[in-house]
């Protein structure tokens, strides 16, 4: 019992040691590359402020052919997205998740691209909750899955049409928006026809891969301790052994940094005018890029400003909803950087990757009827998800239970491959499959080279002409030569 409490006490210190170790190493680098003591000239202060204006001011279009919408929650909290259409069309329903630090318009490169099926396809790209427009959520844990669940099936019925059972859904996820994405396929599969994940992991597959290093270190280090003097090279095979750990635990400092009292994180997500923040959009761009624009970077990751909660959407006349405006705490996050920081940083803390998803009764019947119908359904390609869907037996905690296309940057410094992506061939359902881009890192949406790959891959599955790919490797390949398939089932 005391040693218990103990091992618990211990390990909370060295947990938070090691948050307030990453706190002061960030400082320290800040500090030390100048961008702590960087002042924003007058220009840079307007420049903020017009493309803030661009992205949020719910009268305008934020990108070409797009328009500010809003879906109310059940719970009363307000989502905010885009999307390229009104109302039900002919066409595929491509639902866009961002990630961590960003909102909706992160995809702003990816929808220029001309491989984007912007005529064919609904495109509604999503602000999580607590991101860019959507409202703020009280805690970020399994709620924030419910409200995706109902938001993916309201779009569903918003937009595609209601004779057609021809036309697909894709759930397309990056970084938060990816690990959110793997937890919808293995959990709710039947809200999309294909899951197209970029660049987070599978938090089981993580949580196994690292059980296992545990365990084998463990094992080694047993042997070492019997005999020390025989085994003395067991004690650096055991050091061998967990070195990805090590590593992955240290990519993921900020993680640790994002769990110290909420004054410590308000604090690094303002101080030095946002180095942190402009450091990560930074490296999502490369040293070489001319794209990287900080000012739009930061409008995208602060969503609206006070000027801009004064407006109201004029897009959705068709529907009702007119002078529709964002909801009240989204104002509150405008008038302080520190709180969105922190509402941000609570996907870190509150548990959505990982907790146990007790499905509220009112997603349980969403989910279902989806699945009613598409077994009802005439058409085969119907027939053969929920057959196969009610034939799963779930072998591996977090088995995907949906079709899932995976393009991983293998140059991520958040994710590493071994912990976060060797092994996740394992958990692929049918019709799988998963391309690596050697030369990429984090940012897949964002790099021009390989937002074209992930812009191939959404119009080959999402275009109205769309044909079963035999190996989409192949044709990733055909716009990035050096692409590797990983696996495929
Ligand atoms: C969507 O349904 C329409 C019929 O309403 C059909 O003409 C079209 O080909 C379908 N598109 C896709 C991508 O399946
Ligand atoms: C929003 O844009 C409109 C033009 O479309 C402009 O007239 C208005 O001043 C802007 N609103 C704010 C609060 O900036
Ligand atoms: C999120 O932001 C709201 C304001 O929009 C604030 O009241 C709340 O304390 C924040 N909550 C979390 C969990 O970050
Ligand atoms: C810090 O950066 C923001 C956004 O880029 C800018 O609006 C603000 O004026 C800057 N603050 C200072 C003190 O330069």
């Amino acid at each position: 019992m005391a040693s218990n409490f103990i091992e618990h006490l211990l390990g909370r210190v060295a947990f938070y040691s090691f948050g307030v170790f990453n706190w002061f190493l960030f400082l320290g680098l800040f500090i030390k590359n100048g961008t702590f003591f960087r002042r924003d000239s007058e220009q840079d202060k307007l420049q903020y402020a017009i493309e803030r204006d661009r992205f949020w001011n719910l009268t305008k279009e934020p990108l070409a052919g797009f328009k500010h919408n809003f879906y109310t929650l059940r719970n009363g909290l307000k989502l905010h997205y885009i999307s390229n259409r009104l109302q039900a069309s002919p066409g595929s329903l491509v639902v866009f998740l961002h990630g961590f630090p960003d909102s909706s318009m992160m995809w702003r490169h990816l929808m220029q691209e001309p491989a984007i099926p912007k005529e064919d396809a609904t495109l509604v790209c999503v602000d999580l909750p607590g991101y860019g427009g959507s409202d703020s959520f009280k805690r970020y844990d399994t709620e924030v899955l419910e409200a995706l669940t109902e938001f993916v099936v309201a779009m569903r019925d918003k937009y595609l049409p209601e004779d057609s059972d021809d036309n697909k859904t894709f759930i397309v996820g990056h970084d938060w928006g990816c690990v959110l994405g793997f937890r919808l396929a293995s959990e709710a599969p039947c809200l999309a026809d294909r899951f197209i994940l970029t660049n987070a992991p599978h938090i089981e597959l993580a949580f196994a891969n690292k059980d296992r290093i545990i365990g084998s270190a463990t094992k080694i280090f047993r042997q070492f301790k019997q005999s020390p003097k025989q085994h003395f090279a067991c004690l650096s095979k055991t050091i061998k052994t967990l070195q990805p750990l090590l590593v992955q635990t240290m990519m993921m400092g900020y993680i640790f940094m994002f769990n110290l009292p909420a004054v410590f994180v308000k604090m690094m997500g303002v101080a030095g005018n946002f180095s942190f923040l402009r450091g990560a959009h930074w490296s999502g761009y490369g040293k070489r890029s001319d794209e990287y624009r900080v000012q739009e970077c930061m409008a995208s990751t602060f969503g609206p400003s006070l000027h801009e909660c004064k407006t109201s959407a004029i897009s959705s006349v068709a529907n009702g909803d007119a002078g529709q405006t964002y909801g009240p705490s989204v104002a509150q996050r405008a008038e302080s950087p520190g709180v969105a920081f922190w509402n941000m940083t609570g996907y870190y803390r509150d548990g959505v990757a990982s907790l146990p998803w007790t499905k509220s009764l009112e997603t349980i019947a969403d989910l279902y009827a989806i699945e009613t119908t598409a077994s009802e359904s005439s058409s085969p390609r119907h027939r053969r998800s929920s057959v196969s869907n009610s034939l799963f037996i779930d072998h591996l905690k977090g088995q995907l239970n949906a079709p899932t296309y995976v393009l991983w940057g293998e140059k991520d410094l958040a994710c590493g491959r071994p912990i976060c992506l060797d092994g996740l061939g394992d958990y692929l359902a049918k019709d799988s499959e998963i391309t690596i881009l050697p030369r990429s890192g984090h940012w897949t949406p964002v790099g021009k080279e390989s937002r074209v790959a992930l812009a191939t891959v959404i119009g080959l599955y999402a275009r109205k002409d769309a044909r079963p790919v035999a190996k989409m490797t192949t044709e990733v390949q055909k716009v990035y030569p050096d692409a590797v398939c990983m696996a495929k089932k």
